[in-house]
């Protein structure tokens, strides 16, 4: 592929005009039942759903054509073993305290445990065969996982980042990223919070000091480069 850049805010992304399907992954972040399904985690707790579904079908436009065009593909799952020995006691306390106890028993299983249906990604955007699933404890997709070390292993440089919530493990991944020297472009349509103006706040965050955490843009400008 010949060298393109997405027409991103604040800057022409990637920095240095090096995006090629070697040296990119699309990283697709928690599309998981727990947190966009009917009975999951997130209904559980009394969120709109309608909101965090809404990112689903410009997330399939988006994969499709990654797939197509032979980018990395990677995508993430929050939740816990079922023993719960990686669950911070504070952590349960919150959940359970807003009436969605991790662990506790809900309509789709255990709630964000590992294993459970409410923990599968989503039907519409399941992993194929060969993409790699990490497993995360937490928000952040780097924090006790291997996601570092795919990466190195596959000279990955530039995350295309999607998925929920935007304001907690979209944005946290997207943070500890940038802090290792990875080039992230956020795709704002293709991410979605429990609150509006949390997501929209969270977009606008990495657009600052002429993007703190790399840049954003809506998929169309993705879709449109690329498939050229
Ligand atoms: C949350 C996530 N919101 N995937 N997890 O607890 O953003």
């Amino acid at each position: 592929m010949s060298t393109i850049t997405i027409d991103a805010t604040p800057y022409p992304w990637p920095y240095n005009g090096k995006l090629t399907p070697q040296n990119t992954a699309l990283l697709i972040i928690d599309m998981q039942t727990d947190f966009c399904g009917v009975g999951g985690y997130v209904d559980s707790m009394g969120y709109d759903l309608s909101l965090t579904r809404a990112p689903i079908e410009p997330i399939k436009a988006l994969l499709a054509l990654f797939r197509a065009k032979g980018f990395h593909i990677i995508h993430t799952r929050e939740g816990h073993r079922p023993d719960l020995s990686d669950l911070p006691p504070n952590k349960y306390w919150r959940s359970q305290r807003i009436g969605a106890g991790i662990g506790d028993a809900g309509p789709c299983g255990r709630i964000l445990v590992r294993g459970e249906l409410g923990w599968n990604i989503i039907d519409e955007l399941a992993p194929l065969a060969g993409e790699p699933i990490i497993d995360k404890p937490g928000k952040g997709s780097f924090y006790a996982t291997d996601l570092e070390l795919i990466l190195t292993k596959n000279r990955i440089e530039n995350l295309i980042i999607c998925g929920i919530t935007t304001d907690v493990c979209v944005s946290t991944t997207m943070r500890e990223a940038n802090d290792r020297g990875y080039e992230c472009l956020m795709v704002e349509d293709c991410c979605a919070a429990t609150d509006p103006d949390n997501h929209q706040a969270a977009i606008n965050m990495v657009k600052m000091q002429g993007g703190v955490f790399g840049a954003t843009a809506p998929s169309a400008l993705l879709l449109e480069a690329l498939s050229k």
